[in-house]
């Protein structure tokens, strides 16, 4: 952080904060098949078919599970993009955001 003062009374400071992150969750449901779960991991979220059933499963079995943790702009269009997939073939999948700390 560095502060500049020209005798104006005006102090500018370098903005160096990092921006707030925000983690995707997968919310876990009655409905949808595992299967189809997996996938959608995969497509949005590039993950590998294992690191997709790992997280699948957690969420299965836990209720929720963090997916990846992004800005809030990101994190946002990824869980509108995998709760899409979800409702467009009839599942009620849920990936929602929430703050990190
Ligand atoms: N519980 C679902 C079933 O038994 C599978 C599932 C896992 C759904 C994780 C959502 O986030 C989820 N078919």
């Amino acid at each position: 952080m560095s502060d500049t003062d020209t005798n104006t009374g005006t102090v500018t400071r370098t903005k160096t904060k990092r921006p707030r992150m925000y983690k995707v969750m997968l919310e876990n449901d009655d409905f949808t098949p595992r299967e189809f779960v997996i996938k959608v991991l995969k497509a949005v979220f590039r993950m590998t078919d294992e690191e997709a059933s790992h997280k699948m499963m957690t969420a299965h079995q836990q209720g929720s599970c963090v997916i990846s943790i992004y800005t809030r702009d990101v994190a946002e269009s990824k869980a509108r993009e995998a709760t899409d997939m979800g409702k467009e073939a009839g599942h009620p999948l849920m990936f929602t955001i929430e703050p990190e700390r």
